[in-house]
Formats: C-alpha cells, structure tokens, sequence
C-alpha cells in the first residue's frame, strides 16, 4: 500500500529543492516567514515547559519536532476559515492569530483561554480524541450551505484515525462535500502506543480511500510541502469538490504531555537523531546556508523577537484576575441541570464561597 502513497517532499533535509513543480514556491521571502514563525512557537512551546516545571501553568502538552506541520497549514488559510485544533496545535493557532495571552491561559486551566480574538474562528483545543472531526464536517458544511468560499482545517493525530468519530466524520464530509481538510500529524506514537500496535494499515492516507476522497501522504516535516499540499486542498474544498486527508508524517521530540515520560516506552537516542536528521528548522537554515542567505545576526534577532512576545503573554497571563471557582460548573450544559446546581453549591460551601 505504501507505493500508493508514496511521501511527497519539496524540499529534502539539506536544504535541496526536490520537487521541480514546486521550485518556484521556495522563495528567501517565504523561508524567512515560515522559518521565523517556526522560531516564535517553538520559543512557545519549550518556555512552557518551564512555566509547567515551575508550577506557573498546568499540564502541558508539547509539539515541538512538529513545527513545520503547524506553521505550514496556518500561513495556507485565509483569515475567515475555521480551525479546529487539538491540545498539541496551539503552535497552528497561534501563528492563525490567536492571542498568546488566552493560549497560555488555557494551559493554566482558564476557560477564558478558549476564546479567539473577534472574527477568529479557532475552536477551543478538542482534548477528547477525534470528536473535533464531525464539529469541522458540519461548519464547513454550514459555510457552504451559506454559499460562502470558507474552507475548514482539522487537525488530529495518528491515534484518533482509529476512533469512530474520525470514520464518521470522513463520511459524513465526504457526502456532503463539506469544504474540510483533514490534517492528520502522524508523529508516530499515541502516548506510548506506537502505530505499529495501533493499525494493521500501512499509512493513514490509505483510510480516505474508503471515503472516496483523495488521500495524500507528506513529509510533515518539510514545511513546504505541507503548504503546496494544504493549499491544494483548500482550493479543492473552496471549489466545492470536498474534503482531503493530509498524512504528514512527522515525530515529536519531547514527551506527550508534561504528565508523562517517554524514555519509559522509546529509546530517547531515536528523538535525539530525529532531531539531525528530520528536523524542520535546520532544514531551512541549510537552504539559506546553500544560498548564501544564512545570517547569524537576523537569527539572533528573531529570536529575540520571540522570546520578548512570549515574555509579554506569560506577563498578560499571570496578571489575569484569579479565576471564580463556580465558572467550572457553568457551561456544562446550555440550562445546568439540579444535578450540577447542587454540585456547585456543596462545592463552594466546602471551600467557603457565596454562591
Ligand atoms: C476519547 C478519548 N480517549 C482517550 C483519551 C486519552 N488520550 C489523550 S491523548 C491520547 C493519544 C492520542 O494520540 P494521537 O491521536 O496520535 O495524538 P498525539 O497526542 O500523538 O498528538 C489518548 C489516548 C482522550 N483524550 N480521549
Ligand atoms: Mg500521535
């Protein structure tokens, strides 16, 4: 089945453009942009840790190794599409132009932390696997219902293609025509179940065969072409001829979440040479160095730039106001049921709050 599928690059990990079709997209103006936005959310993503280290957010979940994948799709949307993120794509969110502040509210348990800015239709993080994939079949069912050219993008791992929701969500967007793209960030692992002990098919792409739409397998890694692949597919849904699934195929260094330990279930040697080997940042770095553009000083700058972003928002989050213990009884349901009423009352005369 793989020969099927085989894995599409544009450009290979020293930096050589290996697609000749897709030449003309690989400009130094575009590897600056989706290098230096590649730069600001892995600043993100390892001074989250930090805070999570030091008790300053709650459990957190990590993407880095999976930038390219992120920051590709982000930059291909047009502003009035919806996104629909899981825990680990606040690094696409981000860079789709949710505030920071919120995305670190968030990881501090925030409900406030799922709001988008206005007009922003970014959907709170799915942490229940794959229930995200129906939701984004019927928005963008609605968009086209509605006569407009928004498109939608999921995004899911490789674990969630084996839940029901995700085989529900194909079909129904496939019958419906819904203008979607299915972005599947195969990082190889679901916690600690590796795909090998997950599926009996040799890709994931493979799976839209059974949709009839057309399913496309990616080096996740290489930032151009999950942008050429992502485009392609927004233009398809725009144009009224459906949904696409997107295999990218990419790894994650670090452990799942902060909660957990992957030198428990994988040899870390393997993160270790992924990092030389596949990274998405040191691929563009070697392009610029082929082209003589590599500027260690524009580096160091960016950098800079990043760190000083994502300083500001921790500063934002942590001079939020103190959060209302009864906000998490609220929202369970449009009218709470006695049920949650008395909940919430036992609770806050526990812990000693007016209702
Ligand atoms: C419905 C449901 N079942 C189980 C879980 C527990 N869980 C959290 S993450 C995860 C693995 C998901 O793996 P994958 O889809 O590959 O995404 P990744 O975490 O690798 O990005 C599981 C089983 C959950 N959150 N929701
Ligand atoms: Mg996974």
């Amino acid at each position: 089945m793989e020969k099927h599928f085989p894995i599409f690059q544009v450009m290979d990990q020293n930096g050589n453009i290996v697609s000749e079709e897709h030449k003309d997209l690989v400009t130094a103006e575009r590897v600056k942009k989706f290098y230096s936005e590649m730069v600001r959310i892995r600043t993100l993503d390892r001074k989250s840790i930090s805070l999570q280290r030091q008790g300053r957010i709650g459990t957190y979940a990590p993407f880095e190794g999976q930038e390219a994948s992120q920051v590709g799709t982000a930059l291909a949307l047009q502003s009035d599409d919806w996104m629909f993120p899981t825990y680990r794509d606040h690094g696409a969110a981000m860079v789709f132009g949710h505030s920071l502040r919120n995305i670190l509210l968030f990881w501090n348990g925030r409900n406030e932390g799922c709001v988008p800015p206005d007009g922003k239709k970014i959907f709170p993080p799915a942490i229940p696997i794959a229930t995200q994939i129906p939701h984004a079949a019927g928005a963008a069912f609605a968009e086209k219902q509605k006569g407009t050219k928004n498109a939608a993008i999921c995004y899911f791992g490789d674990g969630a293609t084996s839940e029901g929701d995700f085989h529900e969500g194909l079909n129904f967007a496939s019958v419906f025509k819904s203008p979607v793209v299915y972005f599947c960030q195969n990082n190889q692992y679901a916690i600690s179940v590796p795909i090998s002990k997950q599926m009996n098919s040799a890709t994931i792409a493979q799976k839209a065969l059974a949709y009839d739409i057309p399913g496309v397998r990616i080096d996740g890694n290489d930032i151009f072409a999950v942008f050429a692949e992502t485009e392609k597919a927004l233009e398809r849904a725009r144009n009224g001829e459906g949904p696409t699934l997107i295999e990218a195929l990419t790894w994650r260094y670090g452990s799942h979440t902060t909660a957990d330990d992957a030198s428990k279930y994988r040899d870390q040697g393997e993160s270790a040479l992924k990092r030389m080997e596949t990274d998405p940042l040191l691929r563009l770095e070697r392009w610029l160095k082929n082209e003589g553009l590599y500027d260690e000083a524009w580096m160091k700058e960016i950098e800079e730039q990043a760190a000083a972003e994502v300083d500001g928002a921790v500063q934002e989050m942590e001079k939020f106001p103190k959060a209302d213990p009864a906000v998490i009884f609220d929202y369970v349901f449009e009218k709470p049921t006695w049920t949650i009423e008395k909940q919430k009352r036992e609770y806050l005369e526990l812990i000693g709050c007016e209702a």
